[in-house]
Formats: structure tokens, sequence, C-alpha cells
């Protein structure tokens, strides 16, 4: 291949620098394309499916030039011509296929099989307006379409195509693919992305509402429309179904094209199943093994055990999917059919009502059906394994003790240092090469380091200069202005009340209380946040509108804004976290012990030199493990605390109102005349009354011991020798968090692909 300043001579009759950053993307995309269609693909006889409703891919032009290993030299020839390569990135849409961290996670995943040269691709739809567009409007959020399908866009068509069976229609699908390049390697994967022909833009409404019973039209519309009416239920069901149907028919003729004669499928296929949205994949194998490959129930139902795998992502009880039969008969009835038989050949083995499939109300149970099926069931952090083992899924790790194993989550260090930081990365690699990209356990030869002061104030430097970087782009794209001369603290996730989001919101306010009170901090603090909230899901949107209201009160008042600041960034995206976590000097990882099954931000944030604030949850207890309790804040109850509490309902968030008066203020506040003139009452009042009354993820049980170890943590701050020992510590012990890790042990202890 030639190389890029010669390819757009010759297919765009232009000079570099006679062309438009538009032009230059373009033709970009097009040398990247035309250099991945030259690699032939990876071909282990057993070929790993990872079918994932969602997958938060996140612009893929750079990681794309990186993964080649032509990064540098194209942002040299571009820089020759007097073109910024940060420039043509901004010209680049994000797709948006996934909500949070299950999505993120699947991105990482196909890009780390990748790089490890194993065959294993990612199935799932093409949502063409994907997640929402989050649009801030007097304080609150508004959900818009994100179109992101241009013209001329990463997807590469094929002419694969099936037929798709539902109880009143068939529709007919289409396949397109992503390539997914390894990092450095010669080989390459595919995201295959099912779609419908007839997606119906015209469909949509105000904001993302739209007819949701015309699926023939909608089925790949949105991701996730709002489910929290019937129409909406069944749409996802049909999405998941599509999506699995696609899947199933896709892995058994790619089986019959390499030699199978389906008997011995399990040689050449491996599902793994991401939560329980791609459940319905066993039974359509079963019932595409018996209806078009005359198997008998019995012999299709063992081909098909030896062949998935199920990942939960969650123990958060509304989040594990039960559909109701009624449901299911109305879109697949030939599905229900093959799920009763399903159903009853574990209720000839089991007696517990507590592991039956369908329970007493009609209620499909997806995880049990995939316990039962699956040849592996894994958590996706220690802690939540162990939870998963000994309450939430204790009646089945008795039953198949042999199937239960953890795999701690993973990120990929090629987008998110590599990429999302480069003078770090072009300093660690300095100081100690930069094989850490292929084995990340050499980021341990840092510790070298740990003491060393030119170290310490060169990373400084590179935080320094992440800051200024990050107040551009957010003042050019978001309307903040960002001081860097403060400490960034940092909060970015999905919101959720188990997250506590609120808790870190109540610590706002305490500090502009304090402030108020003259007691100033020594230097001044941003917090910052982003996040969007399912939009049915009223406190988490309540709780977005308290920090909009506080950013403005406190922003605007010039007795606090010298020494405190908070912004919500809007939209934020995998494009946001790229520019925040670099500059970020405070981790908040702060969820209710128990709650979170891993996080994965928490290891970007390490990777990047921030220090976690956060509480013995999901990997935040690996974090602490491997850096050392001296180099992590923790604070708040540990998860058998919380459990029991909940075991026994003996929480009651008033008793730590009463008992403290600096929650008691904070909480006040909320319902404060400073607070509702500026924001809406019925919104502040709600939530004022969620903190009192319910308190589900118990945010005041933390809130002192919060407030007390985040003013260590920002005393400590000010001894910068103290703070970058910690920081060095973190980035040398954080190898573990490679996905390149994390994929290596499924393939070695569940997949036993290559
Ligand atoms: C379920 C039923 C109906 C509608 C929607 C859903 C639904 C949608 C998305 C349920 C769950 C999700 C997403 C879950 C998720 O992102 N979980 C996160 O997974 C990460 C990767 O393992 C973990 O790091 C996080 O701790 C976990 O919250």
């Amino acid at each position: 291949m030639t190389n890029f300043t010669t390819f757009t001579e010759n297919n765009y009759g232009k000079k570099l620098a006679d062309a438009s950053n538009k032009e230059l993307y373009i033709s970009l995309l097009n040398y990247v394309k035309a250099v991945a269609e030259e690699k032939p693909k990876n071909t282990a006889k057993r070929k790993v499916y990872y079918i994932s409703a969602e997958f938060l891919i996140g612009k893929l032009l750079s990681n794309n030039l990186i993964n080649l290993g032509i990064y540098q030299d194209v942002k040299e020839e571009l820089a020759v011509a007097g073109k910024n390569i940060a420039e043509i990135e901004d010209v680049e849409l994000e797709p948006s296929l996934g909500n949070g961290g299950l999505g993120r996670l699947a991105s990482c995943f196909i890009d780390s099989m990748s790089s490890l040269g194993i065959n294993g691709e990612g199935v799932g739809l093409n949502y063409h307006c994907g997640l929402f567009k989050q649009v801030f409007v007097d304080n609150q959020q508004e959900a818009e379409p994100n179109y992101w399908i241009e013209e001329q866009s990463w997807l590469v068509p094929t002419s694969i195509s099936y037929d798709v069976p539902f109880k009143n229609f068939t529709l007919k699908s289409r396949l397109d693919r992503l390539d997914v390049l390894g990092y450095k390697r010669d080989s390459k994967n595919y995201l295959n992305l099912f779609d419908i022909e007839g997606v119906d833009y015209g469909l949509i409404k105000d904001g993302i509402s739209f007819d949701k019973t015309e699926i023939k039209k909608n089925l790949t519309l949105f991701l996730y429309p709002d489910d929290s009416d019937k129409n909406g239920e069944l749409l996802r069901i049909y999405q998941q179904y599509f999506m699995v149907s696609n899947a199933a028919q896709l892995i058994i003729d790619e089986a019959i094209e390499r030699g199978s004669n389906l008997h011995d499928l399990a040689d050449y296929a491996y599902v793994q199943i991401n939560d329980t949205h791609p459940s319905m994949v066993i039974p359509e194998l079963i019932r595409l093994l018996t209806e078009k490959h005359g198997f008998d129930f019995d012999q299709a139902v063992s081909v098909v055990k030896a062949m998935v795998g199920y990942t939960n992502h969650t123990i958060l009880a509304e989040a594990l999917e039960k559909w109701p039969l009624d449901y299911l008969n109305e879109v697949v009835p030939h599905l229900v059919t093959i799920i009763e038989k399903l159903d009853a050949l574990v209720r000839a083995e089991h007696k517990d009502p507590a592991v039956q499939i369908i329970d007493e109300t009609g209620r499909v149970h997806m995880a049990h059906m995939d316990i039962h099926f699956a040849t592996s069931v894994n958590g996706v952090a220690a802690l939540h394994t162990e939870i998963l083992k000994n309450s939430e899924l204790k009646v089945f790790y008795d039953l198949y003790p042999e199937k239960f194993n953890n795999k701690t989550n993973g990120i990929t260090f090629r987008r998110w240092l590599e990429f999302a930081n480069q003078d770090l990365a072009a300093y660690i690699k300095e100081l100690i090469g930069d094989d850490y990209l292929t084995d990340a356990t050499k980021l341990e030869k840092l510790m070298a380091f740990a003491d060393e002061e030119a170290v310490h104030d060169k990373l400084a430097d590179i935080k320094h200069a992440n800051k200024l970087a990050l107040k551009r782009y957010l003042k050019e794209n978001k309307g903040i202005n960002l001081d860097e001369n403060s400490i960034i603290d940092t909060q970015i996730k999905r919101f959720h009340e188990y997250k506590r989001q609120q808790m870190n919101a109540l610590y706002v306010i305490h500090k502009y209380l304090e402030i108020k009170k003259g007691n100033l901090p020594k230097r001044k603090i941003t917090v910052i946040f982003g996040g969007k909230a399912a939009p049915a899901y009223i406190i988490a949107q309540d709780i977005i509108h308290l920090i909009l209201c506080l950013s403005e009160l406190i922003n605007n008042d010039p007795d606090v804004s010298p020494y405190l600041n908070v912004h919500l960034v809007e939209n934020y995206n995998v494009t946001v976290a790229e520019h925040l976590i670099p500059a970020t000097d405070i981790s908040e990882q702060i969820s209710l012990a128990s709650k979170e099954a891993s996080g994965t931000g928490n290891m970007k944030f390490m990777l990047n030199g921030a220090l976690t604030l956060g509480t013995m949850d999901g990997a935040n207890v690996e974090i602490a493990e491997l850096a050392g309790m001296d180099n992590i804040y923790t604070f708040g109850k540990d998860s058998d605390t919380i459990i029991g509490l909940y075991a026994d309902a003996s929480y009651v968030s008033k008793s730590y109102y009463d008992a403290c008066p600096q929650i008691k203020e904070a909480v006040d506040f909320i319902v404060s005349p400073e607070i509702s003139d500026i924001g809406n009452k019925e919104r502040l009042e709600r939530l004022y009354k969620e903190l009192l009354q319910k308190d589900w993820f118990m945010t005041l049980i933390d809130l002192e011991e919060y407030i007390e170890v985040k003013e260590k943590m920002l005393a400590d701050y000010e001894d910068q020798k103290l703070w970058m020992t910690k920081v060095v510590h973190n980035i040398a012990k954080a190898g573990f968090f490679s996905s390149d890790r994390t994929i290596e042990q499924y393939n070695e202890d569940i997949w036993h692909s290559k």
C-alpha cells in the first residue's frame, strides 16, 4: 500500500494541503478500509461469537490508525501539509451503539480478540439512531435522536441476508460489518451488525418518541427504546430475537462452510452471551438444528449445551430480564415451544422453584435458562463473582459449582492510553519502552521510578497539559470554562442511584456551605460530572437537575467560584471520556458496596494517573489490592454489611440525617430558597423526600465518611511528592486491567479457541 499522501493524490486528485478536513477524513477512512481489506481473517477452528446488544465502539479513525501502526506516520504527513490530525478526528461522528459499561466492555473485548489473533467476532445490531443525544434545557435533560450513520462510513456492506420469522411476518436482514484490526497484527476480525432494510426515520416524532408498533420500519431505529410500556417491551423482544436469529443462522452457515456436520458444531463455534439480552440464542440454535437440520430435540440440546457461556453484569434485580410468556407468544411463539421444553427438562431434574426457567407467574427467567444450558457462568470482578456464588445465584452455584468463574473486566490500553493520553504514553515509552502495549504487565517496570522527583515533575507537567487540552475542548464543544489550575475531580458514568452521584452532589453542597462560612480550601476544586439518565428513570433525572442547578448557583457566585466549580458535561460519550480521563486527578468510584458489578472507568482513570476515591465495590477492590491501600482512598460500609442491611431491611436513612448536622444541612439545602429559585420545585422536593423517606441505595450511610476521606485526599494533594508517588504506583500496577489479560483468560478457561 502506498502512503496516505499518494493514496489521496491518486484517489482524489488532491494534495493534502489543498484538501478540507472533511475531505481528509473521507480519504483516511477509505485508506484504512483499503489497508484492512488486504488483511487476512483469523482462522482458528473454533470461532468465538461474542453476541451483545451493545457495542459502544467510539470513534474509529485514530484507533484503527494506531492498530495498523501508522498513526504517527499519518500524523506527520498531515503536519507537513499544515494539517492537524485532531481536527480531522473531530469530523468523525461517534457511533452510539451502547449505553455504558457493558457496551464499552464488548468493544474493548473485540479489540483484544483481534490484537491476540483470536478468531472471535462481535455480533449485534446496527441501531440507526443509537443511544439518544442528551441536551440540557432549563437545567433538565432532554433526549434527541443521534444520527451517526453518514453516506461514507466504516460500515462494509455484505450480501449476507437471512429470513427472521416472527409470529405475524418474516423480516429480511442485511449484514454490515466493521473491520476489527488487531494492534500491530497482520489479521483481522469483524464486528457483525445486523439491520433491516426498511428503517424509517419518518416515524420519529417529538424528541425520541416514535410509533413502537411499526416493527418492519423501526426494529433497528433506536437502541433500547423506553421500555416502560408494553409496546416498548415487545419491541425489545423483537430486537433481541432478530439479533440472535441472525447470529444463529450465521454461526450454522459458517460452520457448515468450514466443514462441520453440525453434530460437531461445538468444535467450530462458541457463543458468549453478554448479559441476558442475547439469551434467546440458546432456544434459537436448538430450533434451527431441529427444524432445519434434522436433529432430534435431545441431540440439539446436547450440541448447544457445549457451546455457550453466559456473562452476568449486574445483581440489580430490576436489570435481570424476565419476559412474560404472553409477550414471547405474541412475538415468537415458535421459540416458546422450545423454551417450554427446556423448562420441562429442568423440572424433571430439579424440584426447587427457584431454579426453574418459567416461574409460577409465567415469566421466563433468561438468566436461569443461560445457567442451565451453558458451560460457563462468569461474573466481571472478583467481588461480584463471589456475590453471585454466595448470594444472588447461590442456588445455581450449589447445582453447578464447576460452571462458575470470574473474569475481571479490562480495558484496551491502545485506546485508553496510547491514543487518549499521547504525552503520557510517549513518556512511559521513554522510561520503559512500549512493549506494555502488547504485554501490559511490563508497566510494573515503572515501579523503579516511584520516588524519583524528576519523574513526578514530568507527570505533573503532563497532567497540567492535559487539563489545558480539556479546557480547550470544553470551551469549544460544551460551553464550559474550566480552570486548569484546579484539582479535577470527575464522576462519569450512567446516572443511577446505586452509583450515587447524589452523594457527590451532597459533598458539593457541603463544600459550598463551608466556603460560604469562610472555610476556604487551599486550592480550587472542580467537580465534573458526565452521564445520561434513562428517559423513564425519574429520580435519576432529578439528580441531574440538582447538579445543573448547583452548577448554575456555584459557578455564578463570586464568593464561591474562585474555590469551587461544578460542571455537568452535556452528552457524555466515549469521545468526552477520552478528553476527561487524562486530565483528572480524583476518580470518583463511589457506588454502594455490592452494587457495581465491576466498573471499567475506574481502570481507565488508574491507568491515566488519577487516584481513586472509592468504596470497596466491584473492581475497586482489586485496584486497592494491586495498588496497595496506601495508594487508594477508600471509605464506606463493606458489601457484607450492605447485603445484611438489605436482608433484614434495617436501613433507615432518616436516622443518619438526624444524627449528623453536616448531613442534615446538606440534604436540607436541596429544598432551600437558593436552589428552589433556580430549579424546579417538584423535582427537588421529590429528590429530597426520596433521600429522607426511602434512599434505597443508602446515600446517607456513607456520606459522613465520604466527606472526611475526600477532605483528606484534597489535603494530600498539597504534598505533591506523596501524591505523585501514589500516582506512579497506580499506573505501574494497572497492567492487570488490560482487556488482553481478560480475553486471554476467557480463551484459556472458557472458549478454548486457537
Ligand atoms: C434490561 C432489561 C430491559 C431493558 C434494559 C436492560 C439493560 C440494559 C443495559 C440492563 C443492563 C444494561 C447494562 C448494564 C451494564 O452496563 N452493566 C455494567 O457492565 C459493566 C461491564 O461488565 C460493569 O463494569 C458495570 O459495573 C455494570 O454496571
